[in-house]
């Protein structure tokens, strides 16, 4: 899979896929991400990107222009299957998007920045929009980070032991059990017998039972949903 993310600040997006699970995704082939710098775009000797609102009010928006002719210059290149705007007023990213946006080939996200992007982009370019949640952040581009990572890890071969995806919190609609490693006992703090026993039918059992417990607990709306 390959990811283009236009940003005006591509520092923030380098460090997000160069450690852990995402580098090793690029290693192996899997997922490919170009960062591209919308200012290479910008107008004019001071290479503007943004400008004052038509109709006054504050904050600057991100003009047409520059966006345009990037997404354009990536059009001739590759045909995208979504176009996604970061934006609080996108649906709401959860786990059934990204194993949908995880089957694609090309995508192409927009990070936006300072009161948003031209509605013209919006309007033209832009297939899809994504909210990461109902709280405001300062521009797209740890949003864009947050999808990328959740589609990522779901790409075949990324994960080294290739089912464990399969269990992650949500794929089964369900929060996660508690896990323990060594020492079997701290200060007294003891791991639960049947995690020791060796038994893997009850292992099953009672993970099964901790995480429909925890559900009910901290998400029951998860459990009534289905
Ligand atoms: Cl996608 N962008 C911004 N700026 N804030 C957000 C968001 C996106 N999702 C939640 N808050």
């Amino acid at each position: 899979m390959r990811i283009d993310i236009i940003t005006v600040h591509p520092e923030l997006l380098e460090s997000p896929f160069q450690h852990s699970i995402m580098k090793r995704a690029q290693e192996k082939g899997l997922l490919e991400v170009h960062i591209q710098d919308l200012r290479r775009f910008g107008l004019g000797r001071h290479l503007q990107v943004d400008d004052y609102q038509y109709g006054g009010g504050a904050g600057m928006v991100m003009m047409v222009e520059p966006l345009a002719n990037c997404i354009e210059g990536l059009l001739q290149e590759r045909h995208y299957d979504e176009v996604i705007y970061m934006t609080p007023d996108g649906q709401r990213l959860e786990q059934p998007l990204a194993n949908r946006l995880s089957m694609k080939e090309n995508l192409l996200i927009i990070s936006g920045h300072y009161k948003g992007i031209d509605e013209r982009i919006r309007e033209h370019f832009v297939t899809m929009e994504v909210s990461i949640g109902d709280y405001v952040l300062s521009g797209g581009e740890l949003p864009a980070a947050v999808l990328v990572d959740a589609i990522g890890r779901l790409l075949p071969g990324v994960l080294g032991d290739e089912t464990s995806a399969l269990f992650d919190s949500f794929q089964d609609g369900l929060l996660s059990p508690p896990v323990y490693t060594r020492p079997e006992d701290f200060h007294g703090w003891k791991v639960p017998d049947v995690l020791l026993g060796g038994n893997f039918k009850k292992i099953e059992e009672w993970r099964h039972e901790q995480a429909l417990k925890r559900t009910r607990e901290r998400r029951p709306g998860l459990l009534e949903d289905e």
